[in-house]
């Protein structure tokens, strides 16, 4: 006899619903829950992947320590204790910022570690914060902050009612969508087609959503900012601003036009690689659209100017009346608010210590991790934590970063796998999988394109003596309070008390019970509690997202404020771009990532279905380029950046705009130690190894992976 489960694929932000068939506690079948209102039965190959984490055999099933001989089982008391005692140690005898944390994605899909993780972080008190936020989406948390008040007021394209998609550096046919939850995006985008609206996708590849849209134009790499100048201009040269409602919540509307004359369609064009004819249609075509909405993503989040990218995006939006607005961009209304629990994203309250780049939100861009454990001297980081997190393959140079690891006197991580990065570790402590424990998306409902909430208990019991990341994290904070002696304060016990005896369902009970559709903590109230949520198993619709704005904003000002000071401080920079004088076809090519449908990042390569078929970690090159260089289709290239060199096999193809070349991120598994049996044989080299850790937007500090100067040509 078989069971059926429904629950939600957390590997990627699409949440997919799942019906996960088992038998004798194994998985049998997965399917896409066709009743589940946003996903509507659509899943991609990476659902099965799953399967295979839960079964496979490489995964740590207990604590390890690394000995000389290899890694030995601990058991969970002997490894907590000695990674609290350790720490602390560190910490008593060079300061608290001698311990460094590095949190990675999948930490963000999972609410055991979003409610756990800041209490721990807390804990451990120490200003050498880092994350993955700071390699992806730290310029929409900042343009969010001073545009809108909130790091999380994240304006989501309204897809499914829009006329018009302008999209800058995303590749959702692939992601499935990014800070926009929008399962089956394939055919959501055919939707707006069908309605007579319009994708145009630019994007110095001609991606898989390329090719489905209307227009594809090729940019020249890292220069989305001085295109997205040119459409604000044209549009308010052209007489086309028409904000509407929210006209009067516009605070800088009028300084705009000075600001950005110079960025004319003209000027603008031979540094982008588009026409001054077709930046005016766009423009033009965007504005006069009855519902648009332009959205950039990875491609325009990390480069040098991310921030001004971000900026521009939203000013559009704006000016055209498609902030707030149906089928433009609008604010979700989420069932559990983040907002509420989460700072509205200070910033440069401290500095990191050697290369001085500012804090925002609490963390520091990761791209100074490497050199703060390197640099000798007062606040050197001696001690890490990881959770959820490969940095060394998904940070800007990963063999500085190695190299740092290496030298660490303690490093703990809380993860699965021995990999390129926790093979580093000490210790690791192993939560239970994603099958193993029940789900809530605390982030991405909140990022859906429709309100949206669901619950999703686990499939499996845990492991007997398995621990999930909460308990870990949960368990670990207490045993630091305790080596600082006992808890001082009724606040601090209390808290502890709290989050010890509720767990993550009492605090998201309490959560969703206090948030926009809750009972209010009323017995008799018919609102939301965790108990209605958990009976709606194929999820709740919550209805389109609605407008929200001037109410919703939590700006100073009260205002949208189009002109943030950041931005018009870092726009002189832009403006030597378009000044510069015209590069001479350079011997040296612009180096762009890609992703694939079947890989996520850096962590599931060790499964067998997901990595089968023809190599796919290699050097996309258009064929001019190529030739240029006498270089034929499949055969082995050396890469050569300021910080490395790899070698990868090139593939020839039209895809490429000219002067540009890309491989994926994520691979090179071939590193010693690495116990991950099956993408060891499919190991492919890693795109962090000739990324530099010194490219930035200075404006943030997130890594400026796009863009990277390569010079390309025949291994010997
Ligand atoms: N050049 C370049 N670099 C990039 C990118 C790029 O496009 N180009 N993309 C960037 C982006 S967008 C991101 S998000 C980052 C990702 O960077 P990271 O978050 O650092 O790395 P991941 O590859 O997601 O690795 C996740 C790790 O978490 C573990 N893990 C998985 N699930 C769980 C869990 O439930 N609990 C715990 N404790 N561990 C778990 C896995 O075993 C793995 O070790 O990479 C960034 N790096
Ligand atoms: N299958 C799969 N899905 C995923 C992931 C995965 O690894 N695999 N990762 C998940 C994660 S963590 C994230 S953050 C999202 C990312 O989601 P997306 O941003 O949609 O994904 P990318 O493929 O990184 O898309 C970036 C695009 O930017 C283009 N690009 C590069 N440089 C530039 C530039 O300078 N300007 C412009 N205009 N374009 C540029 C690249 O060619 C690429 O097509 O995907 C998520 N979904
Ligand atoms: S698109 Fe694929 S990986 Fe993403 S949530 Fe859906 S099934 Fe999972
Ligand atoms: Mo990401």
């Amino acid at each position: 006899m078989s069971d059926v489960h429904y629950h939600a694929c957390t590997l990627c932000e699409a949440i997919c619903g799942l019906e996960i068939e088992t038998e004798h506690g194994r998985v049998t079948r997965i399917r896409g829950d066709e009743r589940d209102p946003l996903s509507r039965g659509h899943i991609c190959p990476k659902a099965l992947a799953l399967k295979d984490l839960h079964e496979d055999p490489d995964r740590l099933r207990t604590p390890a320590r690394r000995t000389a001989s290899g890694w030995a089982p601990v058991s969970w008391d002997e490894a907590l204790d000695e990674a609290a005692t350790r720490l602390r140690a560190l910490q008593r005898a060079h300061g608290h910022d001698a311990v460094g944390a590095y949190i990675g994605n999948p930490a963000v899909h999972n609410h055991g570690a979003l409610l756990y993780g800041p209490p721990l972080l807390r804990a451990l008190r120490t200003k050498n914060r880092f994350s993955a936020t700071s390699v992806d989406q730290l310029p929409h948390q900042l343009i969010a902050r001073l545009m809108y008040g909130h790091q999380l007021l994240l304006p989501i394209p309204d897809i499914d009612r829009t006329r018009f998609l302008l999209i800058l550096g995303a590749n959702p046919l692939v992601s499935n969508g990014s800070l926009m939850t929008a399962p089956d995006f394939k055919r959501r985008m055919r939707a707006i087609q069908e309605r007579g609206g319009a994708v145009v996708v630019i994007d110095p590849r001609r991606t898989e959503t390329a090719r489905a849209a209307d227009k594809h134009l090729f940019i020249k790499p890292g220069t989305d900012a001085l295109l997205l100048a040119a459409l604000v201009h044209v549009v308010l040269a052209d007489g086309l601003a028409a904000p509407g409602r929210l006209a009067p919540a516009l605070a800088g509307l009028e300084r705009l036009p000075a600001l950005l004359e110079a960025f004319t369609p003209e000027r603008v064009a031979p540094r982008v690689g588009v026409a001054a004819g077709e930046l005016r249609q766009l423009a033009r075509e965007f504005a006069c659209a009855p519902a648009a909405v332009c959205y950039g993503r990875l491609g325009v989040s990390t480069q040098s100017f991310g921030t001004l990218c971000h900026w521009l995006i939203g000013v559009l939006n704006a000016i055209t009346g498609n902030l707030d607005r149906r089928g433009g961009a609008l604010m979700t209304t989420p069932a559990l608010d983040a907002r509420a629990y989460t700072g509205r994203g200070r910033r440069g309250r401290w500095r990191s210590r050697v290369r001085g780049l500012p804090e925002f939100g609490g963390e520091l861009p990761v791209a100074a991790l490497a050199e703060e454990i390197l640099t000798e001297g007062d606040g050197q980081v001696r001690g890490l934590l990881t959770i959820a997190g490969n940095p060394v393959l998904s940070t800007p140079n990963g063999r500085q970063l190695e190299r740092a690891l290496e030298r660490l006197e303690f490093m703990v991580s809380i993860d699965f796998y021995v990999n390129e990065t926790t093979r580093h570790a000490h210790l690791i402590l192993p939560p239970t999988t994603p099958l193993e424990r029940d789900h809530f998306d605390v982030v991405f409902n909140a990022l859906a394109i429709r309100n949206y909430a669901r619950y999703s208990r686990a499939v499996f019991d845990p492991a007997p003596d398995a621990r999930h990341d909460w308990q870990i994290m949960l368990e670990l904070r207490t045993r630091l309070e305790r080596a600082d002696g006992p808890l001082r304060g009724l606040k601090a016990r209390a808290r502890r008390e709290v989050l010890g005896r509720l767990g993550p369902r009492g605090l998201l009970d309490l959560a969703l019970r206090t948030g926009p559709y809750g009972d209010g903590l009323a017995r008799a109230g018919d609102g939301l509690t965790l108990r209605r949520l958990e009976r709606e198993v194929h999820g709740l619709d919550l209805g389109p997202l609605l407008p929200t704005l001037p109410a919703g904003l939590k700006t100073k000002s009260g205002q949208i404020e189009l002109t943030p000071e950041p931005c018009l401080e870092d726009l002189p920079r832009l403006r030597a771009l378009l000044d510069a004088p015209a590069p001479a076809p350079a011997e040296t090519l612009a180096l762009i990532g890609r992703r694939h449908l079947r890989s996520n990042n850096s962590w599931l390569h060790n499964s067998a279905r997901l990595v089968k078929g023809k190599p796919r970690c290699t050097l996309l090159m258009h064929p001019d380029d190529a030739t240029r260089r006498g270089l034929r289709d499949g055969q082995p290239v050396t890469v050569r950046s300021r910080v490395g060199e790899l070698e990868a096999p090139l593939e020839l193809s039209d895809e490429m705009m000219p002067g540009v070349v890309s491989l994926p991120h994520g691979w090179g598994h071939a590193r010693p130690g690495v116990s991950l049996s099956v993408a060891r044989v499919h190991a492919g080299v890693s795109l962090n190894d000739l990324t530099d850790e010194q490219a930035l937007d200075p404006v943030c500090g997130n890594a400026a992976f796009n863009a990277t100067p390569v010079h390309v040509f025949a291994a010997t």
